[in-house]
């Protein structure tokens, strides 16, 4: 048994014996081994002397990023903006009617729930009353900011716009993703300084839209998916050497924006040239592959063509950049979008035999048709609508109200009321229903597309049958992922009794999904003016400009 005594003993060993013995080991090695231990020793010691040398050229690169000039420069800019740019600055008066109350209460919810247990990180894990972090820039916040704005929520759009003036840090020392943090945070901070003409916000995107742009410096210019916001080095997704397609073309309407604040082409740019090479790459009846590589900018051969994931809001884009730049006839941007819905409705528009739902499929590889969409393409029928609005032909609107109408079914087809992530469709018979939903499919993010579709239906026809098909799909809402601390989202839309949550509340649930929802309830259609505003795909407001 080990006693105090020994310990003692052990303990009154002194300094000189540990030193006789080390020179003793010291003399009992050989002269190889003498010599390896000297160069490990003074390897390491080069290698540590390296390494913080380059962390300090990382540190002076990181804060030349945003110069004193740069901040006089947004000081001076900021009066020519107001003067000359007509931006304007929205007042918007709350809740009108019920159901705006229902959602602003909705959005309180989840924002408390936050507040309690996620506050400054990007997730809430609501159940387990906790956060998780991806990029490290507290993303449900700038998510969230033009979304307190707009429902007037004074007291929790403070205590947001606090945190972006004294915590937010954006040269985390993190890869993260060019297209979700522009549309999410550069598009978000652009939103809110539109909308609030407050300062603040426009310094934090300026710095932001600089930190990003080493994503550019590819061979092609068609950027890089990943970019460290502190070393400013960018490079491929790591599982893969190419980028998705919908992430390197949904990023020009908030750079677009930024340029156009700070009369600097930089931004515009590198965005401009990413849509021209694409522009001029070979695709199927305007479709495009959903994958591309940013070191021979060609798409990846026999990859897939869909709306859905990874292509989805390239087609979006098409025609949102060419309302930001005005509408100027004969464009490549507004040709290509045209070519694309034909292309669309040639090789991916179905109808199933018994029901008869139209909806939109896959050519896997790029030629073989797969009966199956996602949630994500019931984006389409809202944006088709716009562009009719804004001049595109009669089949776009035929199409637009056949999918908004299969997009609602995959949602009242489910006992919870709520759409899966996936769903696929009868094709000729091999199926016993129309609209079938695979085990592995069958989560409900919250996602927002469907919404965003009602949005544009609303307003642009005025027709309230909209608002109600949004109220039911809001009620489910409720009913099925609203817990104590929050909202979360579901494993499972087909069994009521246990939707397995999933312990998530994702932020485009407060950006896009609650605040289409508002201003789908709204009694003033122009609450948000379709013709001065384009939403971006992460529901972020960037003005319309003269060309
Ligand atoms: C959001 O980040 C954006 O709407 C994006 O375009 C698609 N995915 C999510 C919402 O589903």
């Amino acid at each position: 048994m080990f006693e105090n005594k020994d310990y003692i003993a052990v303990n009154v060993f002194d300094d000189s014996v540990r030193k006789r013995s080390l020179k003793r080991q010291w003399n009992q090695l050989s002269r190889f081994q003498k010599n390896l231990v000297v160069v490990v020793v003074f390897g390491g010691i080069l290698l540590c002397g390296f390494l913080m040398y380059q962390r300090q050229l990382l540190k002076a690169n990181s804060l030349d990023v945003f110069s004193s000039t740069d901040e006089e420069h947004v000081k001076s800019i900021k009066t020519n903006i107001v003067d000359n740019d007509k931006i304007q600055i929205v007042p918007f008066k709350g809740p009108t009617n019920e159901r705006q109350q229902a959602v602003v209460n909705a959005m309180r919810h989840s924002w408390t729930g936050y507040k309690t247990f996620a506050f400054g990180h990007d997730n809430l894990k609501p159940i387990s009353q906790t956060y998780s972090d991806w990029f490290n820039l507290g993303l449900t916040i700038i998510d969230s900011l033009d979304t307190l704005y707009i429902m007037d929520m004074q007291e929790e759009y403070q205590e947001a716009k606090k945190w972006v003036e004294e915590s937010l840090k954006l040269d985390v020392n993190r890869d993260v993703n060019l297209f979700e943090v522009t549309i999410r945070v550069l598009g978000g901070l652009l939103s809110i300084y539109h909308l609030s003409g407050d300062e603040i916000y426009m310094t934090k995107a300026l710095e932001l839209g600089k930190r990003l742009m080493p994503s550019f410096d590819s061979t092609s210019g068609i950027p890089y998916s990943d970019v460290n916001l502190f070393s400013m080095q960018a490079h491929a997704p790591k599982w893969s050497p190419d980028s998705s397609t919908s992430e390197v073309t949904t990023i020009q309407l908030e750079f677009r924006d930024l340029s156009r604040i700070f009369n600097d082409p930089t931004f515009e740019n590198a965005i401009t040239r990413v849509s021209e090479k694409v522009h001029e790459l070979p695709k199927t009846d305007g479709l495009v592959p959903i994958f591309i590589n940013a070191n021979t900018g060609s798409f990846r051969s026999f990859s897939t063509i869909s709306l859905g994931a990874r292509g989805d809001s390239y087609y979006e884009y098409l025609l949102k950049q060419w309302l930001q730049v005005g509408k100027i006839p004969e464009h490549y941007l507004i040709e290509d979008y045209k070519e694309a819905i034909n292309g669309v409705i040639k090789h991916l528009r179905r109808k199933t035999p018994n029901e008869h739902h139209v909806y939109v499929g896959e050519l896997i590889s790029g030629k073989d048709f797969k009966p199956k969409m996602d949630h994500l393409t019931c984006y389409l029928p809202g944006t088709l609508l716009l562009g009719h609005k804004n001049g595109m032909p009669q089949s776009h609107f035929t199409l637009a109200n056949e999918l908004l109408e299969t997009c609602y079914q995959t949602y009242i087809k489910q006992p919870t009321g709520l759409a899966p992530e996936i769903t696929y469709f009868n094709l000729e018979g091999e199926s016993a229903t129309d609209i079938y939903v695979k085990a592995n499919d069958a989560h409900n993010l919250q996602r927002p597309e469907f919404i965003e579709s009602l949005y544009y239906f609303y307003v642009i026809t005025g027709n309230k049958t909209y608002q109600d098909m949004g109220y039911k799909i809001f009620e489910s809402f409720e009913k099925y992922t609203r817990v104590s601390h929050g909202y979360t989202s579901i494993s499972n839309v087909k069994t009521p009794n246990n939707v397995r949550p999933k312990d998530m509340m994702e932020t485009f649930w407060l950006g896009e999904t609650l605040k289409y929802f508002y201003l789908l309830f709204s009694d003033d259609r122009n609450e948000i003016d379709l013709d001065k505003f384009i939403f971006n795909t992460e529901a972020h407001v960037i003005p319309v400009r003269e060309n």
